[in-house]
């Protein structure tokens, strides 16, 4: 499928012990749709086959002892270097000791043309690959996996639905949850009812600014009962403002906070 002409190009290249766990993902819905038109280039780099000798050895124990694995430097490094050669794009290091990852550090990643991902194995890897190899370090998140292989894989799709084309117009990634800074209120579908329980009769009634104006509120809502802190950096109306005023009068009149 040809892309648009408008449209740009990301091209990811994974380094990993595990090549089978991406085929999986990377092959279904909007990243295979992603990348039969062209708008992005996933390759995965097997360390092992730049590993040296008849075993091919990508681990050893560590030195000083302590038990478990460590990726050796020699397979990584040279595996990095067939594929990337001179250029050098970022190359992050998928680790629990990374910066977490955040829609704002998504949107950073999203701005590059290329990207090199690594994903850790066993206790980690060797200290001279962050020292000299890696450019950046990155963690999903504050609990414990077996691997950087699904940090990769969430890190390609968020990076994904953020380039031009990659969404339809209908979700755009302008009007993601995050990007206002609010949590999203409730959505409903087919049925109006079911074991009686309704859809509102507001967003049955084409009413628009009605609509428009309820979804804002629930918006709120929602954030003010599960996210408060984000109150703090939303970009808020008057009328948004005075609204949550009205919600922290309610809390008051509840015996709540
Ligand atoms: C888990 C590697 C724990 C190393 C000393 C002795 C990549 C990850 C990973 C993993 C340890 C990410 C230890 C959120 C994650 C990842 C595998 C620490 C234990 N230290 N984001 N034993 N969570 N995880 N080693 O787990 O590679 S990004």
């Amino acid at each position: 499928m040809p892309r648009a002409p408008y449209t740009r190009r990301m091209q990811i290249d994974v380094f990993t012990l595990f090549p089978a766990m991406f085929g999986a993902y990377l092959e279904e819905s909007i990243l295979k749709r992603a990348q039969a038109a062209g708008l992005l280039q996933v390759a995965i780099h097997n360390i092992r086959d730049h590993a040296a000798g008849k075993h091919r050895v990508t681990d050893e124990p560590p030195f000083g002892g302590g038990g478990g694995m460590l990726l050796k430097p020699e397979p990584i490094f040279a595996a990095v270097e067939a594929v990337l050669g001179s250029e050098r794009p970022p190359l992050i290091l998928m680790t629990p000791q990374g910066r977490q990852l955040t829609q704002a550090v998504v949107v950073e990643l999203a701005a590059q043309p290329r990207l090199a991902l690594l994903a850790g194995r066993y206790e980690g890897v060797d200290e001279r690959v962050r020292a000299h190899l890696v450019s950046d370090e990155i963690s999903i998140g504050d609990y414990v996996l077996t691997g950087g292989e699904l940090p990769a894989l969430v890190l390609i799709d968020a990076v994904a639905r953020q380039l031009p084309g990659v969404l339809g117009a209908e979700n755009a990634a302008a009007v993601d949850s995050f990007a206002s800074g609010l949590l999203e209120g409730p959505h409903y579908t087919r049925p109006e009812s079911f074991r009686g329980w309704d859809v509102p009769a507001l967003l049955r009634s084409g009413h628009a600014a009605g609509i428009a104006r309820w979804r804002r509120e629930q918006a709120l809502r929602r954030t003010w009962q599960r996210r408060p802190e984000l109150l703090l950096t939303a970009e808020l109306s008057d009328e948004e403002r005075q609204f949550l005023a009205t919600l922290a009068l309610e809390s008051v009149a509840h015996g709540r906070r």
